[in-house]
């Protein structure tokens, strides 16, 4: 991430596991269906059109891995993908902040997400995705309190910040990791990434590396 000091051999070992296989495992829509939880978990959150299958597609140097989550109607599924074949799930969780979903299916969202939050014992980290162009929405902020009541450790990831000015960027990042001051579940510094131009992928490649293999 932006702030952190990482040894080259952790370096190497995150690309070489990034270069490796990602498959897909499978998609569920209800707790039942969940992989065993027997490996290292973390999961990509955030509200519909962040660019949160282009940047699960970049980290994981795919086309399109991420796409079946793409598909209308199945946005409430949760897509496992097996990293580096036993190293840890890469979960795409169902985005939230549509304009046209009925009150009904926010509240099955919000059930599930609770559930799956409050339940998955292997989750070690969920990103936040934000874009970059608008900082926190409220939304965004309802996401963060539902983590921080399940205790879940999360971080900020900013998308698309090639979409603005580094000055504005800078202002929004600041602003933000002042408010993660009043979240206890949150990492408190954000990280910018581009999955159109590739800033910030391989750092992050590297934090979740770090984080599925302590
Ligand atoms: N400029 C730019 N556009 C992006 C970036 N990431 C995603 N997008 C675009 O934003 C839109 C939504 O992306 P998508 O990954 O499908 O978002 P999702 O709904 O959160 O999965 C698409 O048109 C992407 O091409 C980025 O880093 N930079
Ligand atoms: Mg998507």
């Amino acid at each position: 991430m932006d702030e952190i000091e990482v040894d080259p051999h952790t370096k190497e070992e995150a690309r070489r596991v990034f270069a490796g296989p990602c498959d897909f495992v499978k998609g569920v829509v209800s707790l039942e269906q969940l992989p065993d939880p027997d490996m290292p978990e973390v999961a990509f959150i955030g509200r519909s059109n962040v660019g949160k299958s282009s940047l699960i597609n970049a980290v994981v140097g795919r086309k399109a891995l991420a796409r079946t989550s793409n598909t209308p109607g199945r946005t409430q599924e949760l897509n496992f993908f097996n990293l580096g074949e036993g190293l840890a799930y890469i979960v795409d969780l169902p985005g939230y902040g549509f304009a046209k979903v009925s009150k009904s299916k926010v509240r099955d969202w919000t059930k599930l997400m609770k559930n799956y939050l409050r339940g998955r014992v292997n989750l070690r980290c969920v990103f936040v995705l934000i874009d970059a162009r608008h900082g926190l929405k409220p939304s965004d902020i309802e996401m963060m309190e539902m983590l921080d009541e399940a205790g879940v450790n999360y971080r900020i990831i900013f998308t698309k910040s090639d979409k603005q000015k580094p000055t504005i960027l800078k202002d929004i990042k600041g602003k933000t990791e002042k408010t993660l001051k009043n979240h206890a579940a949150a990492f408190p510094f954000t990280h910018s990434t581009s999955a159109v131009e590739g800033y910030g992928i391989e750092d992050f490649r590297t934090s979740i590396y770090q984080i599925v293999s302590v």
